[in-house]
């Protein structure tokens, strides 16, 4: 079982969540795994190596670096990660106030979640906007709650309910922030979304916080849009960018074939660029319509910052 070499990247990819780039860069650059190779000198993965990488990931979400993990064993990772909670641990890695009974922020918002009480979310969102600066509050705290609420759904810990409720606040609330920057007339307008077919829509709703911070003039048109739309509106605001957001899935041919059309649709003065965690999956047809493709999410205010620059 342990050397079942059998899973192909794209496979270790679409289970473990993480691109293939990382995959690649975790192996060459930190001997993460050893896959072994096919008669075409093609990666094959075991179910061990899929293991540790799943782990590797969940251990970097919660502010592990890789290069001082990547060479523990299964079983080290798995004591690194079940020394306390599942939540414990992510909220320590955003480095949250610890109130005096030890409760952290993030473990409030779920206590809030579990009782359905939206008035307590809300202001525990607000809280933390007065106390942090955009930029933290985007980083610190609000990207790694989404993520602790929707990896809970997923672990069945919570009802889809919880998590919609949740998540429909979050929304409420980032929809807000981003209504709320000051943003100077001479501003350069962006258009945001996820593409159609895509979903989950709020890796999208922070980026748009980013850029709107970074004093671009954003125009969030949502999930799942169609390509005419998305050129339409960029038309109509006078926009420089459109900027797509691709979290799941990673290999649609129906976002091919919407890609295909931007190309054919989209006016030449208009850059695109393209981010998030299945941004991977498209990186051919994105080459062809001229993308700028952002896969390293690390410093997204400065990567804002510079485009305007462009
Ligand atoms: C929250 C969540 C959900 C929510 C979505 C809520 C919503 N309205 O958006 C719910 C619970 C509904 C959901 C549903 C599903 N999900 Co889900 N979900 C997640 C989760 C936990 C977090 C995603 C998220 O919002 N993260 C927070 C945001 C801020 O992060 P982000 O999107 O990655 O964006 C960041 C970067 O990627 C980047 N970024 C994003 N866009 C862009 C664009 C640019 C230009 C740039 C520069 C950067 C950038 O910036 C952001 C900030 O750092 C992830 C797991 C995870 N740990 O990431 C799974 C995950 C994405 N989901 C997954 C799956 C499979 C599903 C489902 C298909 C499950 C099912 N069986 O039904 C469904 C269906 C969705 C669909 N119809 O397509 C898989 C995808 C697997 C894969 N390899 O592609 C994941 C990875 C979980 C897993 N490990 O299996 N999900």
């Amino acid at each position: 079982m342990e050397n079942d070499y059998k899973y192909p990247i794209k496979a270790v990819s679409e289970i473990t969540g993480l691109t293939v780039h990382a995959i690649r860069a975790w192996e060459k650059r930190y001997n993460a795994v050893e896959p072994a190779r096919t008669d075409t000198n093609r990666r094959l993965y075991s179910s061990r190596d899929l293991e540790k990488l799943t782990l590797l990931k969940k251990a970097t979400e919660y502010g592990h670096s890789i290069s001082g993990i990547a060479s523990l064993s299964v079983e080290e990772l798995m004591k690194l990660l079940g020394k306390n909670h599942a939540f414990d641990e992510k909220a320590g890695s955003v480095k949250p106030q610890t109130t005096s009974n030890g409760e952290t922020k993030i473990q409030r918002f779920v206590e809030a979640m579990n009782n359905y009480d939206g008035k307590r979310l809300e202001e525990l969102l607000h809280h933390a906007s007065v106390e942090y600066s955009r930029t933290k509050l985007l980083e610190n705290l609000i990207t790694p709650l989404i993520i602790t609420i929707g990896d809970m759904w997923h672990k069945g810990e919570i009802r889809v309910s919880h998590e919609h409720f949740a998540s429909s606040i979050i929304r409420k609330f980032l929809l807000n922030l981003l209504e709320t920057q000051s943003i100077p007339e001479t501003a350069p307008n962006i258009v945001i979304c996820t593409p159609k077919g895509q979903t989950h829509e709020l890796g999208a709703l922070v980026v748009a916080n980013f850029a709107a911070n970074e004093g671009w003039k954003v125009t969030y048109l949502g999930a799942d849009l169609p390509m005419e739309d998305v050129v339409s509106a960029a038309e109509e605001t006078k926009s420089r960018v459109i900027c797509f957001s691709i979290v799941y899935p990673s290999d649609d041919i129906f976002l091919i074939k919407e890609f295909e059309r931007l190309d054919h649709i989209c006016p030449p003065d208009i850059t695109i660029i393209a981010g998030g965690a299945s941004v991977g999956g498209y990186k051919e047809i994105l080459k062809k319509v001229g993308a700028i493709i952002i896969e390293d999410n690390s410093g997204l205010s400065d990567k804002f910052k510079l485009l305007r620059k462009f």
